[in-house]
């Protein structure tokens, strides 16, 4: 039974009790006062009595009236500026969709106003040289009111207002938080619902793990983050509030503008979402301050002794309370307080309009500042607010707390006019359907006070940095153990290889520390356990056990200076953790050098959309995909085996992607990341597949680094017989093997050399042969250009056949870019299966054999050998040609 149905059955007794209580909150306090309260449901419980665990408290704010800390700001000069905001906010839309059908948002802002007001006037402290800053996560549809103010603050000019939505001629402003599109500007993006909790979260954690590890210093500096009541809905929006709670990061303040709303309808018709939540973040161990009524309540709650003010409170449902503000003060007399004669009594003497006037805690901004400096002072805990809130608050009939009002981007005149007249902007009536902007004038105590109060916090935000002081990066022959051959009988894997790497990096004086190897719980599956005693494993508080394997040389290892992060078995979080890791350089300044290493299977289809915001953000660290490959990744089947990560990768603009074979491909290429990424602060991230298959690996050849970075390379140059046809072959990844030794059988059974490419990136050589074909398209008269891919096969004769341990797409990406069109791209479609190498590559059509009869079709088609000859390899190789396609199986 829930609290609000057990009916009070000897209200004298109740009375005593909470007396009792009074006196004991009176004299001795709340400690006191819980503890009591506590020892109280202990023994119940322990009586036998069952009394179900609450995590809710009362539908009224958190914070009472008589500890509210008040703000020292200007409440007058404040107000016109919030009200300046929501006009320009409101206006800068109106206009970009006069002319445009660009779309845009009113409402978000509406309800979030005083919200962003009171910490850009009183508490977000910006980067300077000697304060590292606030971060501050805005919601995404709430863009328009930082906007508003920035161009108030003559950041902005008119033309970027107007041109807001508008971008493609350079002038314009992003819809949404992106720091892509405004490096200088915004931090972080946050319009895919979710990901800007989760990766909140994480950016806190981070700033704790630079803490703890001597890079910075705390000074007290938070991580806000602002997001709708609706987006709590997405699992990664709370997925990861059980660490923030856990690891008490009390650096940490969520804002979660609770207008009741979503895109649709309300967000919990039926319920309450701010209670709702309260209980999740209690439960998870936060700090819950609810900011739900605003002060002209006060009165009201002095003279509701009996408690039924709040009992109605308490029994209304969000979908009432949206409907409230939806309609007028005789609508909230008559089905609010009309449902008690002890209400109506209450507001007899009150007119509608004053009714109407009881506001909510999010719109009254002492409220709102009470909020923001109590958790700014809470220690031990994460703070989450929770702030009650009308949707397009200020739009009146063309949206406020309608169903309807999020997609609103146009009002008619006559909302405007109430809008003006609401928030007093001084535009004169023929002026209202263009929706002008309004300012203040130089000189004016309103400018005058905005510019004061952002100088106080250290500058004007949001800002973003570009560059950090460029890292010291070892040559490539610091890896020169990796560029010879591995020698005879010595065998590894490309997963082996690149932990080499990683170790040497970590021992490297000058860049070492900033290194971050991020796992999720597979340390072991791919060779890291090593570096748990090596490195230590980050934990905040250490390690407070001793570990089971104490006594062996690499024993689990948690400590406060850790340097790994292990994530636990949470890829979403491990993405959170390396963007934190890959961004610090904008966000701390500090550049920081992460190694995320997973299954190559959870990565870009598991946690794409982080890949995405983290092309973004400019995001520079390295993405391992491990135990790669549809085939190579043999015994685990159809969840494990990633044949089109490559594919994933190739759709995020700004990640370079190679499938390397040989450590010191794998050399080269990390080398040459490190490079781009933290000497030339190029923003591009790197995606790396490496693979879990051990073989023996060769001397670097002479010369051919550049090769590697463009994306092929001459590996082995076929020897024909005079006369004797050629072919042309590609591979990538382990497959490159199969490759060569389809090579050999053409050799060895019909005299047909082949020249070998490794091919390190399909992905890099196409973004080449796109670039260079679109030169020549828009210089029809020049010297063309030649992309990377003809300039090593234009000589070359023969058709081309490459086969990799990916669909077949990923290889076809360059059929327009060769200069022949004679083409076979081999790859692993269809569902993966558990089964040994050797039969994968024969199921999925991808190994010597297949790579063999390839060519010999190629050449029978170019009528270069007989197409017997093609019959007769399919024979000698065992090929049934009556064989299911493998994608359909
Ligand atoms: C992942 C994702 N799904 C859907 C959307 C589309 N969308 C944008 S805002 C919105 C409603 C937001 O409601 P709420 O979070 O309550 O924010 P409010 O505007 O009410 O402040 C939706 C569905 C999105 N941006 N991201
Ligand atoms: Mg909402």
């Amino acid at each position: 039974m829930d609290m609000q149905d057990i009916p009070d059955t000897d209200p004298q007794e109740t009375q005593e009790w909470l007396e009792a209580l009074d006196g004991v909150l009176k004299q001795e306090g709340a400690h006191r006062a819980h503890f009591l309260l506590e020892q109280l449901v202990d023994k119940a419980r322990r009586s036998g009595a069952y009394i179900p665990f609450s995590a809710n408290t009362a539908y009224i704010n958190t914070i009472p009236p008589q500890l509210e800390e008040h703000s020292p700001g200007d409440a007058e000069i404040e107000h016109r500026i919030r009200s300046y905001v929501r006009w320009n906010a409101m206006a800068m839309v109106i206009r970009a969709n006069k002319h445009t059908n660009v779309g845009g948002h009113i409402a978000s802002f509406a309800s979030a106003a005083t919200l962003y007001d009171v910490g850009f006037n009183h508490f977000w402290r910006a980067q300077t040289d000697t304060f590292g800053g606030d971060l501050v996560f805005v919601q995404g549809h709430s863009a328009p009111g930082v906007y508003a103010r920035a161009f108030m603050l003559g950041r902005l000019t008119n033309e970027q207002m107007d041109n807001f939505r508008q971008e493609v001629d350079g002038k314009g402003l992003s819809s949404y938080p992106h720091p892509w599109l405004m490096p200088d500007f915004w931090q972080f993006p946050t319009v895919s619902m979710g990901l800007g909790p989760l990766m909140a979260i994480y950016q806190a954690r981070f700033m704790r793990y630079l803490k703890d590890r001597g890079f910075l210093e705390a000074q007290g500096r938070k991580t806000w983050a602002f997001m709708g009541d609706g987006e709590m809905d997405e699992p990664e929006s709370l997925g990861a509030i059980s660490l923030a709670g856990r690891e008490k990061l009390d650096n940490l303040i969520f804002v979660i503008n609770c207008n009741l709303q979503r895109l649709d309808g309300p967000v919990r018709g039926n319920g309450k979402i701010i209670q709702e939540l309260e209980s999740d973040f209690r439960g998870a161990g936060w700090n819950v301050i609810k900011v739900i009524w605003g002060g002209y309540w006060e009165p009201l709650f002095m003279r509701d002794t009996k408690g039924i003010l709040l009992k109605r409170m308490a029994e209304c449902v969000d979908g009432e309370y949206q409907t409230f503000k939806s309609k007028d003060g005789a609508y909230v007399r008559k089905h609010f307080f009309g449902k008690y004669p002890e209400l109506l009594e209450m507001v007899s003497t009150m007119t509608d309009d004053d009714i109407w006037r009881l506001n909510r805690g999010g719109h009254d901004p002492h409220k709102v500042y009470a909020a923001y400096a109590a958790a700014m002072k809470h220690t031990g805990q994460p703070t989450v607010i929770l702030a009650k809130t009308i949707k397009g608050y200020g739009m009146g009939e063309s949206g406020e707390s309608q169903n309807i009002t999020h997609q609103q981007k146009k009002m008619g005149t006559s909302s405007i006019k109430a809008f003006r007249d609401r928030f007093a902007i001084p535009v004169p009536d023929d002026k209202l359907e263009e929706a002008p902007y309004v300012n203040f004038p130089e000189g004016s105590p309103e400018l005058k006070y905005m510019h004061e109060r952002r100088q106080a916090l250290g500058g004007y935000q949001p800002a973003r940095r570009r560059k950090a002081e460029p890292l010291e990066i070892p040559p490539l022959s610091a890896f020169e153990t990796l560029l010879k051959a591995s020698g005879e009988g010595r065998e590894l894997s490309t997963t082996m290889a690149f932990v080499r790497i990683l170790t040497m990096l970590v021992r490297d004086k000058k860049i070492g520390k900033f290194v971050v190897p991020i796992v999720p719980d597979e340390s072991r599956t791919f060779g890291m356990e090593g570096m748990f005693r090596q490195l230590g494993i980050y934990s905040h508080v250490g390690q407070l056990y001793t570990p089971q394997d104490a006594d062996q040389l690499m024993f689990y290892k948690e400590d406060q200076k850790g340097q790994v992060l292990q994530e636990g078995i949470n890829e979403p979080g491990a993405m959170s953790s390396w963007i934190a890791a890959a961004t610090s350089y904008s966000t701390h300044g500090i550049s920081m050098i992460p190694f995320y290493i997973y299954y190559s299977m959870f990565g870009f289809q598991r946690v794409g959309d982080l890949a995405w915001a983290a092309g973004d953000m400019r995001a520079r660290g390295f993405l391992l995909g491990g135990t790669a490959g549809r085939t190579t990744l043999n015994g685990e089947g159809l969840q494990h085996e990633d044949g089109h990560s490559h594919l994933l990768a190739a759709t995020i603009p700004n990640c370079v992607a190679y499938d390397p074979t040989y450590a010191y491909e794998l050399a080269v290429i990390i080398q040459d990341g490190l490079r781009r990424m933290y000497q030339e602060q190029e923003d591009v991230y790197y995606y790396i597949t490496v693979m879990n298959e051990n073989y023996e690996h060769p001397a670097m050849p002479e010369g051919v680094e550049k090769g590697i970075l463009k994306g092929m390379y001459l590996l082995r140059e076929g020897k024909s017989k005079k006369n004797a046809p050629k072919v042309q072959l590609l591979g990538s990844g382990t497959i490159l093997r199969e490759v060569i030794a389809g090579a050999d059988l053409l050799e060895k059974d019909f005299g047909i050399a082949a020249d070998i490419w490794s091919v390190t990136s399909f992905n890099e050589l196409r973004r080449d042969g796109l670039d260079v074909q679109r030169w020549n398209m828009l210089h029809p008269e020049a010297a063309p250009r030649v992309s990377h891919i003809e300039t090593c096969l234009k000589d070359r004769e023969g058709p081309v056949i490459a086969s990799t341990d990916y669909m077949k797409m990923f290889a076809d990406q360059v059929r327009s870019f060769l200069p022949t069109h004679h083409f076979h791209a081999l790859g692993a479609d269809g569902f993966g299966r558990s089964d040994t190498r050797e039969k994968l590559r024969q199921f999925f059509e991808v190994d010597r054999n297949y790579v063999a009869v390839a060519a010999m079709k190629a050449l029978a088609d170019m009528e270069l050998v007989p197409r017997k000859k093609v019959t007769e390899a399919i024979k000698k190789y065992g090929i049934n040609p009556e064989k299911p396609n493998p994608t359909t199986v």
